[in-house]
């Protein structure tokens, strides 16, 4: 295929993500990669060298350790760099942003507002989406594509509130104050899990272009959840589909067994999976109904299953054997979930490439 200067300039580059277990070598070879945004990793071993010093540029997820092994690559074609501002390290390419922030609410006093106490995680979850608007303002990646948020003790209470009811409050503030809110402003896809203890953490993928939020028919918009889950209703999309040209990129948000606004088969993991996997087939359909285009199935993703109980593995995967061909990619991973009676989340990312289109 010849290319000509033009539509090289107007090539958004392709994004790669893989979901990897790999070893302390392969990691440190692939951190010196040219087109390499970022690694995640969700292990608590390794990241560490012999003696003793953290791995450059790996974002440690505080989860149990239970689970896959797993390492979560992103990439893309173009050169990239790296930055630093405030409390976020992110590298970019001339079309994509991928970023981290860490905040710990330990270290961030309570705040007053007329006389009622601000929870610090409420405030830190508001100053991290701030700055990471802030960012994506100041350098040009107005869309936010994709984010993952593991709040330490999501289910525990404080301040008379759940960690995940204040999370969503101080995330809801940081939308509304910056101008991304009502959701015509398109909302992000996102996943949100319990972290074991330690920071609030975030990362996130950021585009020059325009991606497309998607809701799925059978849920009430998360963002549009009644007062009984919360002050403030989770801010996020069912899913966010970018069109980069020749490569279609969907991000499916974590997917629980919610319809409607309700909770479906609390205490059953198996029928918990069944449900969530609906909703994930309906997201899919109704990003195929707005994209024109039957682009994705099932078999297409890459998921991400993240469990309360790792007991409850054998189960899971049964259930996700039945509905997904063998050769997807699936790794599991132990989290608290964001509802009490939620058992399982699951998440899922497709990058297909469409051969012979400009
Ligand atoms: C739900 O649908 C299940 O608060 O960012 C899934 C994905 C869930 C993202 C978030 C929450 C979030 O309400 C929980």
């Amino acid at each position: 295929m010849t290319i000509s200067a033009n539509a090289m300039i107007a090539d958004p580059g392709h994004l790669y993500f893989s979901y990897i277990r790999p070893t302390n070598a392969a990691l440190q070879s692939l951190s010196s990669e040219e087109g390499l945004l970022g690694i995640v990793t969700f292990r608590t071993d390794f990241w560490r060298e012999d003696d003793g010093t953290t791995l450059e540029g790996i974002l440690q997820i505080p989860l149990s350790g239970r689970g896959d092994d797993l390492c979560e690559i992103w990439q893309t074609t173009q050169p990239v760099v790296a930055g630093k501002v405030g409390d976020i390290t992110y590298r970019c390419s001339r079309d994509f942003l991928f970023g981290s922030i860490t905040l710990t609410a330990a270290d961030v006093p309570a705040g007053n507002q007329g006389g009622v106490i601000v929870p610090p995680l409420q405030i830190c979850a508001e100053l991290a989406y701030k700055q990471i608007f802030s960012l994506l303002d100041h350098h040009g990646y107005p869309d936010l594509l994709r984010i993952w948020n593991f709040i330490p003790d999501i289910n525990g209470v404080s301040h008379g509130l759940e960690h995940y009811r204040q999370f969503n409050i101080g995330r809801q503030d940081a939308f509304l104050a910056c101008g991304r809110f009502p959701e015509k402003k398109n909302i992000p896809a996102a996943s949100a899990l319990g972290s074991i203890d330690g920071p609030l953490v975030v990362y996130f993928l950021a585009a020059r272009h325009k991606s497309v939020a998607v809701e799925n028919p059978r849920q009430t918009s998360a963002y549009h959840y009644p007062r009984e889950y919360g002050p403030s209703s989770p801010t996020f999309s069912r899913a966010g589909w970018i069109d980069l040209g020749q490569q279609k990129v969907l991000f499916i948000s974590g997917t629980a067994s919610i319809i409607g606004h309700q909770t479906r088969y609390g205490g059953d993991v198996a029928a918990q999976t069944r449900e969530s996997m609906a909703n994930i087939a309906a997201v899919i359909a109704e990003t195929n109904r707005v994209a024109a285009t039957p682009l994705y199935d099932l078999n297409d993703l890459s998921y991400k299953v993240y469990l309360r109980h790792i007991t409850d593995l054998p189960i899971v995967r049964a259930e996700l054997d039945l509905l997904v061909t063998p050769a997807a990619s699936v790794f599991y991973l132990q989290a608290d979930i964001c509802r009490q009676d939620l058992l399982v989340e699951i998440e899922a990312t497709a990058g297909i490439l469409i051969d012979g289109m400009a």
